[in-house]
């Protein structure tokens, strides 16, 4: 038995995190353990499973999220692999339900996995983005190689300098990413001080690059936000190839930038 038999919506929900996990696995972004995925799938939750009793004990986020009070998320387990994850959801990750206090979960499907490492800044986004009216449901966190070696030059890590590199590499790029790529200088892992830093930058981004880690990314569902990522990463590509040709690349012209933005209707 399962928490996703005869609940078609929950089921998709679920199966694309699996898909997403398979594509995070093969583009090696995902070694051993690496990145986490959460999707907020309250409005898949029934009668049925609001009676569900828990199969944890409370257990502390961390912090106190009023705005998720009484949500349910599907959580990639901590410790657990993407690769294993895409075939396996619900034996590398669970179902959690946020206590009435808001500052404690507890896990009510299929198995006790404890969720993400990375939940307060999970859950954190997950609250800010209900406290602000947004629609956006999935936060993916992984660590794309060519990103996070841009991360790790001075350069790219000033405001918006890697935005507008990447997106002049390849026009798609703003298209599909119009907000650009935030920028989180380096915070230890799992820490609430890159839970915050992560929210503050989410006001003005859709995807941002925590430095020499990985990147962290919020949208409708886990396939957009994945695809935010895998454009911008695909441009990272493209730049880190003309310079391994020996060039560094031109780039689309500012007028050939400004052109497409006004064709796309995309925000400055
Ligand atoms: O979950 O990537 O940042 C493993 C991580 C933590
Ligand atoms: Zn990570």
């Amino acid at each position: 038995m399962s928490i996703l038999d005869n609940r078609p919506g929950l089921a998709h929900e679920v199966g694309q995190v699996a898909e997403v996990a398979g594509y995070l696995w093969q583009k090696g972004w995902a070694e051993r353990n690496g990145g986490n995925i959460t999707v907020n799938i309250t409005e898949h939750i029934d009668d049925a499973i609001r009676a569900m009793p828990a199969i944890s004990e409370p257990k502390p986020i961390g912090m106190t999220l009023p705005n998720i009070k009484g949500c349910y998320f599907y959580c990639k387990g901590t410790n657990k692999r993407m690769r294993d994850l895409a075939r396996w959801p619900m034996d590398n990750g669970s179902v959690i339900r946020i206590l009435d206090d808001c500052a404690h979960y507890e896990i009510i499907a299929d198995k006790p996995v404890a969720p993400t490492s990375e939940l307060p800044s999970h859950l954190a986004v997950h609250n800010y983005l209900i406290g602000k009216g947004s629609n956006y449901k999935a936060s993916v966190h992984t660590h794309p190689i060519e990103l996070v070696a841009l991360s790790h030059c001075k350069k790219y890590l000033e405001k918006d300098v890697a935005s507008r590199l990447l997106w002049s590499m390849i026009p798609e790029t703003k298209a599909f990413c119009p907000r650009g790529l935030g920028i989180i200088p380096y915070k230890l892992p799992s820490s609430n001080e890159l839970a915050e830093a992560t929210i503050k930058e989410l006001g003005d981004y859709d995807v941002t690059l925590w430095e020499k880690h990985g990147v962290f990314a919020v949208d409708t569902d886990v396939m957009a936000a994945f695809d935010q990522i895998d454009v911008l990463n695909k441009s990272a590509l493209i730049y880190i190839q003309a310079r391994n040709m020996g060039f560094e690349p031109d780039g689309m012209s500012d007028e050939q930038m400004r052109e497409m933005t006004v064709a796309f209707n995309l925000p400055k």
